[in-house]
């Protein structure tokens, strides 16, 4: 057996080793994998050539935080939101470094991760030039970075979100099926116009040979049903997920509760997945920003209240994007077992707040939380995404322990090992395997 950890110091080195040791299994990011990357022809018959796995300095400097923050420095009345995304990537990419790294020290979250990547990397930025990392970048070949970035962050599995509904992506599972198969790399299903535009989703599955008409009828029941249940073994999808509004409600009547009562749960539950939502976000707030449009908004946890207590046969991941939220739905996960909450999401995912997040939501749910996701959209975002949340759950965590050994409790390194596998990696897998 062994000894006690009862000094501070000797909680706080074993608390970082042991985050540092455990592999994450990231249960939410935007990432795929090379194979996502072969040009395929789209709808209107021309090859699409736009490769869905992004990595390397110029993708890490244009990701989408950042283009809000350039945004702050140079207004859309200097540089018009067109004429940025018309810019060849390395331009964007050189006009953000300039501004937001060169101008003016770059200490917001998302600036700072571009830095712990790269010198995680081992690259040396400190002449600030971008030259030397695009060019190392230039000679890593795909697949193999994929491993190198997995090992670095101490990532042991990347689960994606496979959107059905765009049809770049819809088109790639039908060209290729295996296109999936890579090993590191697990698939979600993502349906999210399911409950944000019915009348879409519907015109699109009946148009792909699933007939469903705007009310949701038997036959429409039946044949919804079918499309979640091809493309779950399509994509070999371990969970089913979806984005909401603020907006969004269950249980007063919209036509959502249909879809959710009729078609989504009852194939969840069959299958035994879970289904995740991700609520508060309300996009397109300025809409020419793109992928940098959306806004934040206050969520009703009510709604979720109410379908975890109406459907204990489905299992429930949920995130919220609201600060404002966080105390309440964690209340909530008190009351259901059959709910998850995840992730500190977005607009969250800063220090201060995952801090002040995540230290509540073990004061309240003790260690049955998934504590965080990357969301990472550029692979190597993998290595700053984990490092930096690695210190601030480490620093939670080391300040619960030493209150726990101030009882007089004993606290083994095995025991801190063993919370911290749940918190990072079992919680999820075990979830869904339940
Ligand atoms: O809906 C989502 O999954 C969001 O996470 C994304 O749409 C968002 O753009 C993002 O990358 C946030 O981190
Ligand atoms: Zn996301």
């Amino acid at each position: 057996m062994s000894s006690s950890l009862t000094t501070p110091a000797a909680i706080a080195q074993t608390v970082t080793r042991a985050l540092a040791d455990q592999p994450v299994r990231d249960m939410h990011t935007h990432l795929y994998p090379p194979s996502f990357c072969t040009p395929v022809a789209n709808a209107t018959g021309k090859t699409d050539p736009a490769g869905f796995m992004l990595w390397g300095v110029d993708e890490l400097i244009t990701y989408h935080y950042l283009i809000a923050e350039v945004y702050r420095v140079v207004p859309a009345t200097q540089l018009p939101y067109e004429q940025f995304f018309n810019m060849p990537k390395s331009a964007q990419a050189d006009h953000i470094w300039k501004h937001l790294f060169i101008e003016r020290s770059p200490i917001s979250e998302a600036c700072r991760g571009v830095l712990t990547t790269l010198q995680k990397l081992g690259l040396d930025i400190s002449d600030k030039s971008l030259a030397p990392a695009r060019k190392w970048f230039a000679q890593q070949d795909p697949s193999q970075y994929v491993d190198k970035v997995m090992e670095i962050a101490n990532v042991d599995s990347i689960t994606m979100t496979n959107a059905v509904f765009d049809d770049n992506e819809r088109n790639r599972w039908l060209a290729d099926k295996s296109i999936g198969a890579d090993p590191r790399f697990q698939a979600v299903l993502r349906i999210d116009p399911f409950l944000c535009d019915w009348p879409t989703a519907a015109k699109k599955m009946t148009e792909w040979g699933f007939p469903c008409s705007q009310t949701i009828d038997d036959k429409t029941v039946e044949s919804a049903r079918k499309f979640l249940r091809h493309w779950i073994d399509l994509q070999k999808a371990i969970y089913v997920a979806v984005s909401l509004p603020p907006e969004f409600r269950y249980g007063a009547g919209h036509a959502s509760d249909k879809v959710f009562e009729r078609i989504i749960l009852p194939v969840c539950a069959e299958r035994n997945l879970p289904f995740a939502m991700m609520i508060g976000c309300r996009r397109g707030a300025n809409p020419p920003l793109r992928d940098a449009a959306d806004m934040v908004g206050l969520a009703d946890v009510q709604s979720v209240v109410t379908l975890c207590r109406d459907f204990p046969q489905n299992k429930f991941f949920c995130t919220m994007l609201a600060r404002e939220n966080q105390h309440e739905l964690c209340v909530a996960a008190r009351k259901f077992g059959n709910l998850v909450v995840f992730g500190c999401w977005w607009f969250l995912n800063n220090p201060s707040l995952i801090d002040e997040i995540t230290r509540m939501r073990i004061e309240l749910l003790g260690l049955s939380v998934i504590p965080q996701h990357s969301d990472a959209r550029v692979l190597d975002q993998l290595i700053y995404k984990w490092d930096h949340s690695r210190e601030l759950i480490g620093a939670v965590l080391a300040d619960k322990y030493n209150d726990l050994a101030r009882t007089g409790w004993p606290l083994s390194e095995a025991d801190i090992k063993r919370d911290v596998k749940l918190l990072l990696h079992d919680n999820f897998v075990d979830f869904l395997a339940r």
